[in-house]
């Protein structure tokens, strides 16, 4: 590794070829509200009032888009957190010493580290053929001793919804409680006709993640929750601060995520984020419709993601043109349509395939 040139000023990637990442370039407002707001602190809401009223906001607009009328959360670094805290307040409101989690094995890999940090055992289910979670095979994997039954609006790698009322039911018929991890999809599904919030079913926890499909600058997941004793199972005394509490995983935090999430929210919701979601739709059945007329298998978009069965020679070429891409852990191309993706970029990125592929 060479040393850095001192004095050359560093510039970030153009999101010009990234078609793999969940998240995007912030609206101006999103990037504007961050940069005013970096220096504070919403982990010192005595400190800095203002931005711990925004915080405040943000809850209650992402309560808006989830259906849920009286909200309680926080803006968390990321659905990583989100996660982790979700397990973490359901194991410490359980009463077992042996706690498992259960959910389909299309669980972001973010509860693999919330069961390694919290000493918590996690059951994956196999999914079914339409890659949503099967729910017999999680039924099976439950016991006593479950805490948590997690169910995914918006897998990572498929856009897939789980059947959410019916993964309710089986965490309650165990007396665990029951997350849904909207990191990606909780800005996409308001605009369909699935069934994924509060309004349709008794979910506890929630994760939604204005960096993703928000347009908010990162750091701004979020953790939503019906009930004040999620938060208080999460809180440690904080004795030298002037509040009583603190239930963040993180102590300082930053004021630039929320502050941008509470613009993005602001200007956004629900026509921007509509047209996202119409325009996503849109662009991702014609890409696989694209992929199909040229030989490729394609996983059927349900919801802005497209993935598609490209050979691994082609993956490198296309990568090394520049094309951000990723695969899923069955070797499929998988194809983001966040807002910073035009039907432009992916002419180009057809015209790179077919000239890779003569
Ligand atoms: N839950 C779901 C359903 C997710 O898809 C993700 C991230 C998380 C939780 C975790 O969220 P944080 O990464 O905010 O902690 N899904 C993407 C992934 O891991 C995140 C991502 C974002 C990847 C941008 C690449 C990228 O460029 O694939």
């Amino acid at each position: 590794m060479t040393a850095p040139e001192m004095g050359a000023r560093p510039e970030p990637q153009s999101f010009e070829r990234v078609l793999s990442s969940m998240c995007t370039e912030p609206i101006p407002e999103a990037r504007d509200a961050a940069m005013r707001f970096l220096a504070t602190n919403p982990g010192d809401p005595e400190t800095y009032p203002g931005v711990a009223e925004l915080e405040r906001e943000v809850v209650e607009m992402l309560g808006t888009l989830v259906d849920l009328p009286d909200p309680k959360g926080y803006v968390t670094t990321g659905g990583t957190e989100a996660n982790i805290q979700a397990v973490r307040a359901a194991r410490n409101l359980a009463n077992t010493d042996d706690p498992n989690v259960v959910g389909p094995a299309s669980v972001h890999f973010s509860f693999q580290k919330a069961a390694d940090i919290l000493d918590v055992d996690l059951r994956l289910a196999p999914v079914g053929g339409d890659y949503r979670a099967d729910v017999d095979a999680v039924t099976e994997l439950v016991d006593g001793d479950t805490v948590l039954v997690v169910g995914v609006a918006g897998t990572t790698e498929y856009g897939r919804v789980d059947p959410i009322p019916a993964l309710a039911d089986v965490a309650h018929d165990a007396d665990a409680r029951f997350h849904v991890d909207a990191a990606w999809g909780g800005f996409v599904l308001p605009f369909t006709d699935e069934a994924w919030n509060f309004g349709d079913a008794a979910i506890d926890t929630m994760t939604i993640d204005p960096h993703k499909m928000g347009q908010a600058a990162i750091p701004a997941g979020g953790l939503l929750t019906t009930d004040e004793s999620v938060l208080d199972a999460l809180a440690v005394d904080t004795p030298y601060l002037e509040t009583a509490g603190q239930a963040s995983l993180t102590g300082t935090r930053s004021g630039a995520g929320v502050a941008s999430a509470h613009a993005a929210l602001t200007e956004q919701w629900p026509d921007g984020y509509r047209e996202n979601y119409e325009r996503g739709m849109t662009l991702a059945t014609w890409l696989a419709n694209a992929m199909q007329t040229r030989g490729y298998d394609v996983v059927e978009p349900h919801h802005p993601i497209v993935a598609i069965d490209l050979p691994a020679a082609i993956f490198e070429a296309l990568t090394d043109e520049g094309w951000r891409l990723s695969r899923t852990a069955a070797g499929e191309v998988r194809v983001v349509m966040m807002p910073h993706v035009t039907r432009e970029m992916l002419e180009a990125f057809l015209s790179d395939l077919d000239r890779q592929s003569r």
